[in-house]
């Protein structure tokens, strides 16, 4: 019988290409350098095909969700990354704001009752909030309700921390852990080039750093996430070399979850002059990674930052996650820019929202295990917010 990809094969006059193709068929690894022919000279629907081939093959037409919230410590940060729109540097901390812990207590309380399964706490790097600080508050959120998952700090936060405890990576890892945290965000990861990173993030903790630390959690037995900051000043090479040590670490550790690419939102930062990626380079890029990273099992669109059309047209392109609820302010995205000022969808937006492009809905946990299968429920608002979210 042909499959889908015979026939691609045989509609292909590249032959570099081709080849490509028939690696895809037969399960096998692509190169950097055939990674680098994908970029250069695939179409949309030629690297779509193949994505969703890679897709559909492990997944079905299987797309997650979770029901999760955000909590942002603080937008003061020490750091000054050029295409940040979100943090204020401590000499300017009256325009940003500080949570206490008892703030951030009160807004995991006020989910007292809903099953809602993961918080995610990421923030700026505040030179007062400590690791006591963010012990205290594992802790506290763990007394009043054990079961939540704790997603929480990106490995630049953490690198802080760290740091200024003069702990190891090793010792402060474990300490949180012990206090509660369950896994690692994928933040912080932008683009490790260093000739790059040292024009958009040059004072924060460098690639080999933050490869480290993901090293150091997937060791301790927790799990994370990666990212990786595109559309910006970037060049193709700098995207494989970014994916490269991401699959390098996963081969050793297998601890990632999930790869999700960043788009660069261009709104009142220090690179506002420099041009959003176009949607067609976005959903080449989601190809690419599904095509690339084949030891990671799952890639994430960030519906907050993609927003929700380009996020539906995501799963015809290798996507398997649309991250969650959020139900919250997020900042980070709405200050630079994107689409959504206060990203919250309930699940039976989501739900329709996956149907829509005939996917077929699940809810998961953080670590993917499945909470509930959508497919054969009929959903409604009304219904489902008065009643699940
Ligand atoms: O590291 C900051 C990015 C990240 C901009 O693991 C920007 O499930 C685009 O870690 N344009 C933090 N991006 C967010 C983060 C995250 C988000 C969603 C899910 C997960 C997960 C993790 O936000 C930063 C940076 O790469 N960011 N400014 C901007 N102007
Ligand atoms: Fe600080 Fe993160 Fe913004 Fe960089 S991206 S300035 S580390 S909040």
């Amino acid at each position: 019988m042909t499959t889908s990809i015979d026939s691609l094969i045989e509609i292909t006059a590249d032959t570099d290409l081709q080849h490509i193709a028939q690696k895809v068929q037969q399960h096998q690894r692509i190169t950097e350098a055939e990674c680098l022919q994908l970029f250069e000279k695939g179409s949309l629907a030629f690297i779509g095909a193949l994505a969703n081939f890679i897709r559909e093959y492990r997944h079905g037409d299987t797309t997650y969700f979770n029901r999760n919230f955000h909590i942002e410590p603080t937008n003061v940060c020490v750091f000054s990354c050029k295409f940040c729109s979100y943090s204020r540097l401590y000499a300017h901390k009256e325009e940003g704001w500080e949570l206490s812990i008892e703030q951030m207590l009160d807004i995991v309380k006020t989910y007292d009752g809903k099953p809602i399964t993961e918080v995610h706490i990421v923030g700026g790097v505040h030179p007062k909030m400590n690791m006591d600080y963010f012990i205290e508050l594992m802790q506290k959120i763990k007394t009043h309700r054990p079961g939540l998952h704790v997603k929480a700090f990106t490995a630049v936060e953490l690198d802080y921390m760290f740091r200024k405890a003069k702990l190891t990576i090793e010792e402060g890892m474990k300490r949180l852990h012990d206090a509660g945290l369950d896994s690692l965000p994928g933040g912080g990861a932008e683009i490790f080039a260093p000739d790059i990173r040292k024009q958009i993030a040059a004072d924060k903790v460098d690639a080999v750093g933050w490869l480290k630390i993901h090293e150091v959690a997937h060791q301790l037995g927790m799990h994370s996430n990666a990212t990786m900051l595109y559309g910006h000043i970037e060049q193709y090479e700098h995207r494989i070399d970014h994916m490269r040590r991401l699959r390098e670490l996963q081969d050793k550790t297998g601890g990632f979850n999930t790869f999700i690419p960043l788009k660069f939102r261009n709104h009142d930062n220090a690179m506002s002059d420099v041009p959003e990626s176009t949607i067609t380079e976005d959903m080449r890029l989601y190809a690419i990674a599904r095509i690339y990273l084949d030891n990671f099992p799952h890639l994430k669109a960030y519906w907050p930052m993609l927003g929700r059309e380009n996020a539906q047209l995501s799963l015809a392109f290798g996507v398997n996650d649309i991250d969650g609820t959020i139900d919250d302010s997020t900042k980070i995205y709405s200050m630079a820019g994107s689409e959504e000022q206060t990203p919250a969808m309930s699940t039976a937006q989501l739900v329709t929202l996956i149907k829509q492009v005939n996917r077929r809905p699940v809810e998961r946990d953080t670590l993917y295990n499945v909470v509930k299968d959508y497919s054969l429920e009929e959903v409604n608002d009304t219904i489902v917010d008065a009643t699940l979210n």
